[in-house]
């Protein structure tokens, strides 16, 4: 009998999707993933990682299917008998999420039920062990719920404040409700935000690089913002897919939090992106008349005048409610042996430097 793993990734064409499928391939998986049917490709993500299905010895399969689909996702459980399942699939834009709260409730909420549910129906509990894509936007960002360390732990209460962070709520306790009920190895990874080069254009790191890129290229002239005061606990999504992974390979199965332990304002990550580029900016006013202003351009290669307004807030990206904070404690990750390979300056460079060869 073989012992090669077997893998079923839902949102296998998402950020985090792309970057544990190449991991686990690497690791001697068998990978399936879940991909839904679009009017246009949507595999841009992994295509370099796709085989030729009539080449032997595949180990990269996709499957057409949607979490809102239960039929769908008993069906390819069941041909696929998956020794793990990452379900990483989610309508996962936070302000988006205000405007299709019942679509998000849907695949977000109730498509983790659907997958579970999927294992308990075909015998699975004993064989199948489940990764669900818990998020840190379930604590809110409530001043009085961190720790004594001013922390986000998993003891932390939890206060979500978008449609979005009430349906991954759900996602989370009846994730740990199979797990309890059913003695399913099911866990909950409580996953701080994690950017990349390949991280969705309309989240607010990746529309800030690309935007430097275009700006010092002239290809673009000013980037419009929302709330520059909420502050971010970022890491880079090929860190966080690890811990996915070691999160599953554990004795016992318990829900963790993957975060660094540093939070930064939304307004540092704007300067630390352009000074990538060699342009410092200024911010001045407040609120919905934040600018920020060229101040020096020391790049001979960008021709850019020194006192032109290059970002502004637009209130159309406030959120009804906000998240204004939010860090998370690494302490509990460490038991899995997990370290971050970068930190935040080697994340923005490495997102500039991608946007930069893009745009050119
Ligand atoms: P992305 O938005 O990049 O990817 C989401 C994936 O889900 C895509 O493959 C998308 O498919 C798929 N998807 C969307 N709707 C459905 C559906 N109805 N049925 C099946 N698949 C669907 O997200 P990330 O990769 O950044 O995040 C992965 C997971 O982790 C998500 O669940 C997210 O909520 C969660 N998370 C992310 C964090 C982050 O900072 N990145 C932090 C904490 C949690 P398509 O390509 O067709 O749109
Ligand atoms: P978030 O990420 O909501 O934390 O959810 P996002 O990058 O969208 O926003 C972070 C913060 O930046 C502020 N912001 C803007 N955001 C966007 N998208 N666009 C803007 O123009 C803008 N201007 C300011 C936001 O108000 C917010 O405070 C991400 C997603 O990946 C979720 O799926 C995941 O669960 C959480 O991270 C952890």
């Amino acid at each position: 009998m073989s012992t090669q793993k077997i893998a079923l990734i839902t949102g296998i064409t998402g950020q985090d999707g792309s970057y544990l499928a190449e991991l686990l391939l690497e690791k001697g998986y068998q990978v399936h993933g879940v991909k839904r049917r679009a009017s246009s490709f949507n595999t841009q993500r992994i295509d370099h990682i796709y085989q030729d299905q009539h080449e032997n010895h595949v180990n990269f399969k996709l499957h057409y299917g949607d979490l809102t689909d239960s039929t769908n996702i008993i069906r390819i459980i069941q041909e696929v008998q998956p020794d793990e399942i990452y379900n990483l699939g989610a309508m996962s834009h936070v302000k988006v999420s205000f405007d299709s709260p019942e679509y998000v409730a849907n695949v977000d909420g109730i498509g983790t039920l659907r997958i579970l549910e999927a294992v308990r129906i075909l015998g699975l509990e004993k064989k199948t062990r489940i990764y669900q894509a818990s998020t840190s936007e379930l604590y809110g960002g409530l001043a009085e719920n961190k720790n004594e360390k001013g922390f986000y732990d998993e003891n932390s209460p939890f206060y979500p404040r978008s449609p979005y962070g009430v349906a991954k709520i759900y996602g989370f306790w009846i994730t740990k409700n199979y797990r309890e009920a059913y003695n399913i190895f099911a866990c909950n990874g409580i996953l701080f935000n994690h950017e990349s080069p390949r991280r969705g254009e309309t989240f607010v790191t990746r529309k800030i690089t690309m935007a430097t890129a275009a700006i010092a290229l002239g290809k673009q002239d000013c980037l419009y913002l929302g709330n520059l005061n909420s502050q971010r606990d970022w890491g880079h999504a090929k860190d966080y897919v690890e811990a996915m992974w070691r999160i599953l390979q554990q004795d016992v199965a318990e829900d963790y939090v993957i975060a660094t332990g540093v939070t930064t304002y939304i307004r540092d990550f704007v300067r630390y992106s352009f000074a990538e580029v060699g342009i410092e900016l200024a911010f001045e006013g407040e609120n919905e008349n934040e600018i920020a202003k060229i101040v020096a351009c020391n790049n001979p290669l960008y021709q850019l005048e020194i006192g032109k307004t290059v970002v502004q807030v637009d209130p159309q990206y406030y959120r009804p409610t906000e998240v204004d904070l939010l860090i998370g404690d690494p302490t509990k990750s460490k038991k899995l042996g997990w370290e971050p390979q970068y930190d935040l300056a080697a994340l923005v460079k490495e997102m500039v430097e991608s946007d930069l060869k893009v745009m050119k």
